[in-house]
């Protein structure tokens, strides 16, 4: 069985997302998100997620494509998810290309095109005019 994982937010998950992680889920058979704690968000990432982390969890557990949802509470912790959950892809949105080049003494690391005319903060963004 070959296992992904990816990493995000997730926050007022939409088409963008969910179009990384249907993409994501055929590089392999098992797709893991580690997904941000509102912790991590807001201490990490100065990132105010509108749903808490329980709730952004449920919506993509709610997604057939996402197999299992972890919490991702620091960076440093993809090295050891990808030997704990014996990873074999792992994979991001290109406006992270290359800063995981170091994952590839591990397993396969793949940046797959963002979805450019989407975002969380365009969604807030509109909401607000
Ligand atoms: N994404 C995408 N298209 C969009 C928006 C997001 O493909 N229009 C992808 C991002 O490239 C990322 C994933 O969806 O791979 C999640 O995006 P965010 O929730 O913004 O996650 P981010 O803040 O990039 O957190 O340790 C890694 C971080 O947790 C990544």
């Amino acid at each position: 069985m070959r296992r992904v994982i990816t990493y995000g937010t997730f926050d007022l998950l939409h088409y963008g997302h969910i179009k990384l992680l249907q993409r994501a889920k055929l590089l392999g058979d098992y797709l893991i998100v580690a997904l941000s704690t509102d912790e991590f968000n807001l201490l990490e990432k100065s990132k105010q997620c509108y749903f808490t982390y329980d709730e952004r969890k449920k919506m993509l557990e709610a997604l057939r494509c996402v197999d299992l949802v972890i919490p991702e509470t620091c960076w440093e912790q993809k090295k050891t998810d990808i030997s704990n959950f014996k990873i074999d892809v792992f994979v991001m949105g290109d406006d992270w290309k290359g800063e995981f080049d170091f994952l590839k003494e591990q397993c396969e690391v793949i940046y797959l095109e963002r979805t450019p005319e989407i975002s969380t903060t365009k969604i807030k963004n509109d909401l607000m005019k």
